[in-house]
């Protein structure tokens, strides 16, 4: 049987864009909410991954760690299970056309549009000493990404919507002004995108760039770690596992216990009903140090090769390249450049 999104002559699959930034150790948050979603989209769509390691420097770095980060979260992400014999995964640098075209939409974006992302004004408030151009533009490289690749679909959490709405606003504008040269992007939400938050304050989303380690459980803890900030995570007083209103980080675990297992809400209640809340946090670290087991182990050999993952990133950007090069020359030979 074909599902309505297989590959035929008259249907042909659709193209869905991603990129994760790598500027941090990737976090459960990133993995629960965006990336086992990419991973279960690879069958069913054309699918173009990247690490966005060129919108990473709009935050400043520190050049060994950020190089270690670019070839670790590489690594982690296939170790994931991105398939290299069904989807591409590039690292953003290395395929010149990204900072081409985000150049030429910067000519096709307005100022007061790019001061009303949320995003710039929430990041200019926490690095009030760099608030760089590139901080700014962010949002119109973003839009080359995925114009690059006629992206029909575009999977990403609810803080990146706004980006992507003007992504489309940027694409129908120059549209408009030549002829149809991009697809316009949908938002992809997916339906298990759960938003995990911080175990110190479930009121906050769980972030790779908390100052406090304990706040957020990484792809690579290891099994002492995931204990430990699980025994530390926030809760009640309430002393029941039951979700409800004003539980929130009871709630949050929940949700976790849920996406690792499989296991619906009212399931977890019976389960642990007349239980208290160390017994749930000891269960929910054993279901994840299982889970995250087998990616770890592959990860750590996978990290050792350098040379495969060279050759990996290597062909991607290659793929990347063709693909990206043909809008790219398209749009140039629109504006009236010679070619
Ligand atoms: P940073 O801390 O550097 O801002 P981040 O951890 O918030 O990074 P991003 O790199 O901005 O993560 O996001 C990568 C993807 O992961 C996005 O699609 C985003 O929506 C998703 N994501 C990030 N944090 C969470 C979370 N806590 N719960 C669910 N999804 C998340
Ligand atoms: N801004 C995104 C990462 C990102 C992205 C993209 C996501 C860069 N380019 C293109 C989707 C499509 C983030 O921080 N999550």
């Amino acid at each position: 049987m074909t599902s309505s999104n297989t590959q035929t002559p008259d249907n042909p699959k659709k193209i869905i864009f991603s990129a994760i930034q790598p500027s941090g150790t990737i976090t459960l948050g990133n993995y629960l909410g965006a990336l086992q979603n990419w991973i279960t989209l690879q069958d069913d769509y054309r699918c173009i991954f990247a690490l966005a390691d060129l919108h990473t420097i709009t935050v400043r770095q520190d050049p060994p760690k950020f190089r270690r980060n670019v070839l670790e979260a590489y690594a982690l992400l296939l170790s994931c299970g991105i398939d290299l014999e069904k989807s591409i995964f590039f690292i953003q640098s290395h395929v010149h056309t990204h900072a081409e075209l985000a150049w030429i939409l910067n000519c096709y974006t307005q100022f007061g549009e790019l001061s009303r992302m949320t995003q710039f004004k929430d990041k200019s408030l926490r690095h009030a000493d760099n608030i760089n151009v590139g901080l700014f533009a962010y949002p119109s490289l973003m839009a080359a990404d995925i114009l690059l690749y006629q992206a029909d679909l575009v999977p990403v959490g609810a803080d990146q919507k706004q980006h992507l709405e003007l992504a489309r606003d940027i694409a129908s504008r120059f549209n408009g002004a030549y002829s149809p040269t991009f697809t316009i992007p949908d938002p992809y939400i997916p339906k298990t995108g759960a938003r995990i938050m911080s175990l110190q304050d479930p009121l906050k989303k769980m972030s790779k760039s908390d100052d406090n380690a304990n706040a957020y459980l990484s792809l690579l803890d290891s099994p002492d770690d995931i204990v430990r900030k699980l025994k530390r995570a926030v809760t009640d007083s309430d002393g029941s596992v039951a979700y409800a209103d004003g539980k929130d980080g009871i709630n949050n675990l929940m949700r976790i216990y849920s996406c690792i297992t499989g296991r619906s809400f009212e399931q977890i209640e019976t389960d642990f009903s007349g239980k208290g809340y160390g017994d749930f946090k000891a269960a929910v670290a054993e279901a994840l140090i299982e889970h995250l087991r087998p990616i770890q182990e592959r990860f750590h050999m996978l990290v050792q090769d350098k040379a495969y993952l060279e050759s990996c990133y290597s062909k991607c950007a290659q793929d990347a390249l063709h693909l990206s090069g043909r809008t790219l020359k398209k749009v140039m030979k629109k504006i009236g450049f010679v070619l």
